[in-house]
């Protein structure tokens, strides 16, 4: 009975505490003190059923915050605003240098190596989830 008891607890915990979705390795790129401009980046895993999508990111970082993809025009690379970013089921989506990324516009204060930033990503379904990216040069 408590054999039985346990197993379903320990299913129940289980759903309740899988994360659908999996923020791994996120980062904030060192720039120089000067700089008006960063960005941040990760994994971002879908492991749902349903399509993800991160409407917006929150942080006291910079003033504003948008989401960018680059786009190879000619010889020329351009960011494009991306309204929302799209997470299809049981697939993830890298935001990296030279790609898609989350742009912080108007930094507040200088960025330090090794610090660490929090954001809070809005996802569709997900809600709101927090991560500590440090400040990395790469
Ligand atoms: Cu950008």
């Amino acid at each position: 009975m408590r054999k039985i008891l346990l197993v379903l607890l320990t299913g129940f915990l289980f759903n309740v505490f899988a994360q659908e979705v999996i923020i791994k390795d996120p980062w904030v790129r060192a720039v120089p003190p000067t700089a008006k401009n960063s960005a941040l980046f990760m994994v971002i895993e879908n492991n749902s059923d349903k399509t993800e999508v991160l409407k917006s990111v929150k942080t006291d970082i910079s003033k504003m915050v948008m989401i960018h993809k680059t786009v190879k025009q000619g010889d020329i690379m351009k960011m494009v605003h991306v309204h929302e970013l799209q997470i299809p089921p049981h697939s993830k989506v890298e935001l990296k240098p030279g790609g898609l990324h989350i742009m912080l516009m108007g930094l507040k204060r200088p960025l330090k190596v090794g610090e660490i930033l929090e954001f809070k990503l809005v996802f569709k379904n997900a809600g709101e989830i927090t991560v500590e990216a440090p400040v990395k040069m790469k």
